[in-house]
This record gives structure tokens, C-alpha cells and sequence, in this order.
């Protein structure tokens, strides 16, 4: 008999793997996906990484899961006696279970959890996680917030009202100086690597701020290269030289920032109407050079009053008030002070930077503006990770280049309804978040908790017992500190259901896990592409390439799922994710059934609006969401809780100078770094990636490693005085010399390649976490210090290469 015919398909997709979510085209020979190339033609498409093309590795995988799995024996048991079920029993037993833990112990005592959307393909389904989580009425998300997402989501909302640079992107194909302060893109978006070499080849400059030189480093007109963690203090310099030399946008500042309005010395408030005979108290008050007169300002019509046309930006008046003489100074006065503070030779002091670059920097920010800038990993885990974003967004602010062409902007977006929290919270849902009474500025604002605030509710039930987990993914134990205690909190759940593509160490603890199905396999709405406004402008249904592997569902079909079964289908139509799919993309007028029959999407015509915070209704300007409507370099908000309202720097708090009596025993400062082959504790059982990074590595620089007698390649124990685990070292003689830096994430095994799989839980093993605390954080936002930490290596004497293969 002849063969079939072979037949091959290509299918225009996107690898949604990682935040990049770079274009791509699929190729199935006889129905099976084969391979994954870039589609230049989709805005995110020019490049793939080795992970977008392992990702028939990761469909065809044996290790995935294929069956919902159901614990038959007591947690902490080697043996879990995992049995296979069915999706109804094991959403009816979910369903169940946190109904009663609802009517027992409140809807709170449930919280759910799920890997980051920068990680994983979640970003597909998190809305309708959110949604779950609001409908059923809990008020906690746990997403890695601290970890990953507080400076540039919600620290800087503290000054601009608005999440910068984290919804306000990087407008990279106009920017004159692009700034990548602990963010490499050539490892972590792809779309935002390929975006900055055509900027630099029409010209734009680039300053990259990283301990380590990156590829971006390499290319950059300066890199700064950064004590782990005192980036607050190189930030702060930076400003402070702008602002000596007169390089800012001074009508920009005046008119937009808070920094004209006086703030009183003897309580640090800002003078309001109320202060003065006769003023409105809802006003507050700059001072007017051509009258040398206090004026009042409105923020409810963001509006000077008439007549003030010279505002000083700078200086200190004494005013006579009904309740005496109040001395004040401008709020940019102070500002200004707390940055010449920190002279070009102080921040050497501080940081390793050399003063000189950092005067060059300043001159580049400026000369080169419009500054459009990223912040990310190397400034998110940090113990003043608040202060940090702070005082980097002031060098935005300086250069003016808040949602200006070239600057940090709000792209268009398709319009659609924001379906993750659309639905009002019901009023018997009024119990607060996990960290509220702690830190009511942080993550729990927002409906977000920290995992130390989940571990202390489910071990101390404080402030409240948290007695039920749902995990979307999230490798807990592997991706945040205080490992211990963390497993034990898990393994004290009532009940803990957990949904992975993977059997990871955290799901081990879990009472059920179910499987689900990768991005590949799984149909997935997108409505826009973030990077750019043309990156907006597309809409993509993007078809799988593959079946899930047994029995794996979607996350979103497993949320509609488990939605019905706990009685809120009203809120998920009736568990119809077409139907769900269809009140997205209503206001844009797209059908469904087309962008289903047309897999590389539609385009939507959108307008680039830039400075919206200008525009006027009724004649009165946008302006800021903040209390002051406009930029808040100087933060009452933060003031009124106790924290410095103007951006500072902090030491980071486990560090050589806050800890002296450490650094003697711990005498290196450790950072990390993602792995360009792997997400975050993923991946490392594809045998094509793999193959390429076999073991754990920490980086050092060779003094420190001659000292230690250590060569590359030796195994080496890096000792903190939380604990101790084991990489391989290398040597890099760009850092500084009391600098190393570790990778995280790393316990698989690949046994295609011969690579053994690491303990999470011991010393022998690799768990970087194990080696960082949650004692010491940020106050605001509870962020913990994985890229600031004291640690000592010694080399390993003992053959362990044969230990580890325990896999
Ligand atoms: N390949 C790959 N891509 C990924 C991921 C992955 O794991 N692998 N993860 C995804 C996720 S969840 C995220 S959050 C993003 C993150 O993406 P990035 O933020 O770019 O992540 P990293 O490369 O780990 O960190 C950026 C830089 O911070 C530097 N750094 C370390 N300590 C400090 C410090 O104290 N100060 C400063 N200024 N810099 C410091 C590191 O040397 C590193 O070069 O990537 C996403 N994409
Ligand atoms: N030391 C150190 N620690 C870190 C970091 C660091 O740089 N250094 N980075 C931090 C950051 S930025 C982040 S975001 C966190 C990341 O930590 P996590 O959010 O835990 O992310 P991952 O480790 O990438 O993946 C966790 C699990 O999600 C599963 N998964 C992947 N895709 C899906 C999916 O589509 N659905 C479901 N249900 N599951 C899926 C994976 O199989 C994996 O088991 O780690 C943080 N921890
Ligand atoms: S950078 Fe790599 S993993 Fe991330 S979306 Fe692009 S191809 Fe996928
Ligand atoms: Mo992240």
C-alpha cells in the first residue's frame, strides 16, 4: 500500500510562553506540531528564543500531566498514593471542599495563586482568575507581586497615579535615550530587545543600569555598573547632577508636578487654604514670583488660581498664618536637596559607579531625551524596592518625558471590557486582604498577597486563618524564600488543589492536582501586544497547535468549569467561554467566528494620543491620579504612613554596611539572575535547552574566586545565613569583585540528557531560596531582597557530581 500523502501545515501563532509573546508561525506535519519559527509580519515576530522553538518539546513532554490526580495518602508521606480521576469528581470535590471552607471560615480563608503572566502562559487566563477569585470572594491573589511586579506597577503609581513603566511601556521606536535599569531584555522580551537595536540604528542612546554586563550593557553608551541594591542612591545622584546643571524640564515640572507646592518644615504636610486667613481648605499653596505672593491651587480643577504666573519652583518662605508663622519650602526645594545629597562622589562611595559616569549618565538621560525607560527584576527584589522605582521615575520626570512621544507611554488599546474586575464585590465580601493591617500601601491594595502573609495566615491564622489554596501553576517553593516554613504552611492546608502543566515541588503538597494545557494546545484571545501602539492594534485568537496531552484542559476552561460548579456560572456564562470571548471583543465589533477562521488576527485602528493628562473637559485638565492631580515627586500619602514622602535612599537591609556583623562571615553580596534558557523554575527537562545549561550556576568574579581557590567549573557552596546550596562557579570578570551572582529555579531533571534533578528542600540541592529569608523587606511593599543578600562560597572538596544525581 503506498504511504499517505505527508502533509504539512503552517499556522500563524504566538509563542505565549513568556511576556514577550513573540510572533510566530507553527508547523504540524501529519498532525503533529514539528516546529516554530518567527513571523516578521506579526509586530512581535522578529525573533524566537530557544524556548519558543522547545516548545514541541514541552507539548510532547512525558512528564506532563495527563489525569486529574487525587492524594490517597496523609502529606509529608514519600509515598502520595496519587489516583487517578475524573474532571467531574475533581471538580465536584473542589467545589465542595471550598464551599466549606466559605461557610466555615469565610470566603477569605481561601486564597488563590497563580504563575506570573510574564512566566507563563497564564497571561491567557488571568482575568478569568481574577474573576474567580472576586466572584468567590476572596481577596487574595497571590502572583509573585512583591517579587516581580510592585515597582513597576504600583510604587510608581505613588508618583504618577499610573503604573510606570509597567502599563506606560517604553516607546522605543521614538525614544532619543532608552534607560534599562536591572532589566535585560535579550534574556527576558524578546519584542523589547529586537525594538531596541532598530532604535539604536536610527540613532537613539542607550544606559543600561546592571551589576552584571548584559548583552544590552555591552551594546549601551553607559552602563552603570551597580552594588546590588543601591540603586536608590545612584538614581538619587543622577537627578541630583541633573538638577545642579539646570538639565530638567523646568516648565514641565512647574506645571505638572507637585514640586511647586510649599510644604510646611514643621510637619512635613503640604500647606493647604486651610493654613491661611480666608483660604479654601481644599486648596493647596505654591508661591508666585512676579506678585511674591502665596497662591492658591485647586486640584479639583488642577488649576492655579488666576494670576499666578511665575511659580517658584525652588526656595523657602515664612508665611503669616491665623495660627502664627509657618515655614515652608517648595516640595521640588526638598526634592532637590535630597538629590544634590548625594554628590557624584558619594554615590561612588555607595554604589562602585564611578562619579564621572554618573555625571555622563545624567548628561545622556538629558541630551538625549525624549527618556523612555524599563525598570524590572533587579530593582523589584529589593528590600527599598518602593524608594528605588520612586527615584527612578523622578528621572523620567525630570527629562519630561511622561507619556510624551519617546518617553513612557500609555499605548491605545483595543477596547474591551476589563472583565477581570468588572464584577462589583458582593457586600458580604468585606473581609480585608492578608497584609492590609501591615502594609495598607502594598500588594493588598490591590488584591494581591505576599507569600509571607499567606505562609503567617495559613501556620499563625493571622490576621485571619487562610485554610484553602487554588494554585494556577506557581512553583511557591521554588520562586519565593522561606522555604521551610512555606512547605510547612502548605502541607498544613485543609485543602490545596493545584493546576500544572508539571508535577512540581509545590504541587506535591497539594490534595488534588489537575492537569492543564499548555499554550500550544489551548485557543487564547489576545487584544493587543503591548510593546507598541502597532503591537496594540492586533487582535489574535490564537489557535492550538496540538492536543493537550490525556485529559489537560485550559486554565480558562478549568475556571469556567469549577465556576459552575461552586454556583457562580451566572458569572461565567453558564461556563460558555464563547459567550465570555464575545463580551471581550463586543466594543471592538470583531466576530468570533472570524478571528477563528483567521488565526494571524485583525488589525484595529487605533489613535496615539500622547500627554492625555493635558487634555481638557470642561476646561479642566486630565491631570494625575493622585491627591494633588499632578506628579507627585513629594507623596503625602506615604508621609501620612509613616514612610519618606520624598524618594530615598535606603541601604539595602542585609547588606554589607546595615549588617556589619554578617558581612564578617558572609562577606560577598549576592544577586541573581533569570536564565536566558529557562523560565524561571521551568523548562529544564527539554532536552534541547538542557543540553545547553546542565547545572546551577553562580557567577564570580575571579579575585574572589582565586582567593577561594575556586576555578570555573568547580562545584562551590554558596552559604547565606539562611541556608546553603550548591552551584557550579564561574567566572566573570565584569562584575564587581565582591559581587556574585546565582540563578534560581532549578530542581527538574532531564534524564534525556543525562541532567540530574536537585533537592528543592537541602543543602545538596540547588534551591536558591533556600538561601533568602522573608524577615527582611521592603515596609511598604513587603518585597524580599533575592538581589541583595550577603553570602560566603567556599569550593566543595568532595566529589558530589555522583550525589547529585539523585534524580
Ligand atoms: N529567558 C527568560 N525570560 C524571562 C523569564 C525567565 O525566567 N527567563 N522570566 C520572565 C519574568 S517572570 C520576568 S519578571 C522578566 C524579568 O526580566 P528581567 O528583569 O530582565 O530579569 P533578569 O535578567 O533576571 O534581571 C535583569 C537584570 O537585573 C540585574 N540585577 C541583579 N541585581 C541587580 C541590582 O541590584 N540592581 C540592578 N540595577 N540590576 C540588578 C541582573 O544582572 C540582570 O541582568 O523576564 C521574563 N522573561
Ligand atoms: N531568587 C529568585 N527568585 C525569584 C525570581 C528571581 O529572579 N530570583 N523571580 C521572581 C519572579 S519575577 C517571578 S514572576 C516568580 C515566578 O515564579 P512562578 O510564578 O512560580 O513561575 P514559574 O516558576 O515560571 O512557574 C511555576 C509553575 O507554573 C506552571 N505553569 C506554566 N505555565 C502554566 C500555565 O499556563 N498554567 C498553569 N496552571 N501552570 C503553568 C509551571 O509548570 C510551573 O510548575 O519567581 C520569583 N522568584
Ligand atoms: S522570548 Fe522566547 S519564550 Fe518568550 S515569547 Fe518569545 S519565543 Fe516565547
Ligand atoms: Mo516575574
Amino acid at each position: 500500500m503506498p504511504a499517505a500523502k505527508a502533509t504539512s501545515e503552517r499556522i500563524p501563532i504566538y509563542c505565549a510562553l513568556c511576556v514577550s509573546r513573540c510572533g510566530a508561525i507553527a508547523t504540524i506535519e501529519d498532525g503533529r506540531f514539528v516546529r516554530l519559527d518567527p513571523d516578521p509580519s506579526h509586530p512581535t515576530g522578529q525573533a524566537l528564543c530557544a524556548k519558543g522553538r522547545a516548545g514541541p518539546e514541552l507539548v510532547y513532554h512525558p512528564g506532563r500531566l495527563e489525569f486529574p490526580l487525587l492524594r490517597t495518602r496523609p502529606k509529608g508521606d514519600p509515598e502520595p498514593g496519587w489516583k487517578r480521576i475524573g474532571w467531574d469528581e475533581a471538580l465536584s470535590i473542589t467545589a465542595s471542599r471550598l464551599r466549606q471552607l466559605a461557610t466555615e471560615s469565610g470566603p477569605e480563608s481561601v486564597a488563590f495563586s497563580l504563575v506570573s503572566p510574564s512566566t507563563s502562559a497564564s497571561d491567557d487566563s488571568m482575568a478569568w482568575v481574577e474573576r474567580l477569585t472576586r466572584t468567590f470572594g476572596s481577596p487574595n491573589l497571590v502572583v509573585a507581586m512583591e517579587l516581580c511586579g510592585w515597582g513597576r506597577h504600583f510604587a510608581t503609581t505613588f508618583t504618577f497615579g499610573a503604573p510606570v513603566p509597567g502599563r506606560y511601556l517604553p516607546d522605543l521606536e521614538h525614544a532619543g535615550c532608552i534607560l534599562f535599569w536591572g532589566y535585560n531584555p535579550n534574556h527576558a522580551r524578546l519584542a523589547h530587545a529586537t525594538a531596541t537595536i532598530a532604535a539604536q540604528k536610527r540613532g537613539a542612546r542607550l544606559v543600561v543600569v546592571d551589576p552584571r554586563r548584559t548583552e544590552p550593557a555591552r551594546r549601551a553608551d553607559a552602563w552603570l555598573r551597580v552594588r546590588p541594591g543601591t540603586d536608590g542612591a545612584l538614581a538619587l545622584g543622577i537627578a541630583g547632577v541633573m538638577i545642579e546643571r539646570g538639565w530638567f524640564d523646568e516648565p514641565f515640572v512647574r506645571e505638572w508636578t507637585n514640586g511647586p507646592l510649599l510644604v510646611r518644615s514643621d510637619t512635613g504636610r503640604l500647606l493647604t487654604g486651610a493654613d491661611l486667613e480666608g483660604g479654601d481648605p481644599g486648596s493647596f499653596v505654591a508661591w508666585d514670583r512676579t506678585s511674591d505672593r502665596p497662591v492658591l491651587y485647586d486640584p479639583r480643577c488642577v488649576r492655579y488660581e488666576t494670576g499666578a504666573v511665575d511659580l517658584a519652583l525652588f526656595g523657602e518662605h515664612t508665611l503669616e498664618t491665623p495660627k502664627g508663622s509657618v515655614h515652608c519650602q517648595t516640595a521640588f526645594e526638598l526634592a532637590a536637596a535630597r538629590c544634590r545629597a548625594y554628590s557624584p562622589e558619594r554615590v561612588e562611595a555607595i554604589t562602585g559607579v564611578p562619579r564621572g559616569e554618573v555625571e555622563r549618565a545624567a548628561r545622556l538621560l538629558w541630551e538625549a531625551r525624549p527618556l523612555a525607560y524599563y525598570a524590572w527584576s533587579g530593582v523589584e527584589m529589593q528590600t527599598s524596592s518602593t524608594q528605588i522605582a520612586r527615584a527612578i521615575a523622578q528621572l523620567s520626570v525630570l527629562t519630561g518625558s511622561f507619556d510624551a512621544r519617546g518617553g513612557n507611554v500609555l499605548f491605545p488599546s483595543v477596547p474591551s471590557p476589563a472583565v477581570g474586575t468588572e464584577v462589583p464585590p458582593r457586600p458580604e465580601h468585606s473581609a480585608v486582604g492578608l497584609g492590609v493591617a501591615d502594609r495598607p500601601l502594598g500588594p493588598a491594595r490591590w488584591g494581591f498577597a505576599t507569600t509571607d502573609e499567606l505562609y503567617r495566615a495559613i501556620l499563625e491564622r493571622r490576621p485571619y486563618a487562610v485554610r484553602g489554596l487554588v494554585g494556577f501553576g506557581s512553583n511557591l517553593l521554588l520562586s519565593h524564600g522561606d522555604v521551610p516554613r512555606g512547605r510547612e504552611a502548605l502541607r498544613a492546608l485543609d485543602f490545596y488543589v493545584h493546576a500544572d502543566l508539571f508535577m512540581n515541588p509545590t504541587a506535591e503538597l497539594a490534595d488534588l492536582v489537575l492537569p492543564v494545557a499548555s499554550g500550544f494546545e489551548r485557543e487564547a484571545l489576545k487584544l493587543g501586544f503591548e510593546v507598541s501602539p502597532e503591537a496594540q492594534s492586533l487582535v489574535q485568537l490564537r489557535r492550538p497547535v496540538a492536543a493537550p496531552p490525556g485529559e489537560a484542559r485550559s486554565d480558562t476552561e478549568l475556571v469556567f468549569g469549577l465556576a459552575v460548579a461552586l454556583g457562580l456560572g451566572e458569572h461565567f456564562w453558564n461556563g460558555d467561554v464563547d459567550a465570555a470571548y464575545r463580551h471581550q471583543l463586543g466594543p471592538s465589533g470583531l466576530s468570533l467566528e472570524w478571528l477563528r477562521e483567521h488565526p494571524a488576527g485583525a488589525r484595529v485602528a487605533l489613535e496615539t494620543r500622547y500627554r492625555k493628562f493635558a487634555e481638557e473637559a470642561g476646561g479642566i485638565p486630565r491631570g494625575f491620579d493622585t491627591p494633588t492631580r499632578k506628579i507627585e515627586l513629594y507623596s503625602e500619602t506615604l508621609l501620612a504612613h509613616g514612610h519618606p514622602p520624598l524618594p530615598e535612599y535606603q541601604e539595602p537591609l542585609v547588606g554589607p554596611v546595615s549588617r556589619p556583623d554578617l558581612a564578617e562571615r558572609y562577606p560577598l553580596v549576592l544577586t541573581c539572575t533569570k536564565h536566558t534558557l529557562f523560565c524561571e523554575t521551568q523548562h529544564r527537562a527539554l532536552p534541547s535547552l538542557r543540553r545547553k545549561a546542565m547545572d546551577p550556576e553562580v557567577e564570580l568574579h575571579p579575585a574572589a574566586a582565586a582567593e577561594r581557590g575556586i576555578a570555573t567549573g568547580d562545584w562551590v557552596r554558596i552559604e547565606t545565613p539562611d541556608g546553603s546550596v550548591r552551584a557550579r562557579a564561574r567566572l566573570n570578570d565584569t562584575l564587581q569583585p565582591d559581587v556574585v551572582s546565582g540563578q534560581h529555579g532549578w530542581w527538574q531533571p532531564c534524564p534525556e540528557v543525562g541532567a540530574p534533578g536537585y533537592d528543592p528542600f537541602g543543602p545538596d540541592g540547588a534551591n536558591f531560596n533556600l538561601l533568602i529569608g522573608n524577615a527582611a523587606i521592603d515596609p511598604i511593599s513587603g518585597s524580599v531582597p533575592h538581589r541583595a543578600y550577603l553570602c560566603e562560597i567556599r569550593r566543595i572538596q568532595e566529589v558530589v557530581a555522583a550525589a547529585s544525581r539523585r534524580a
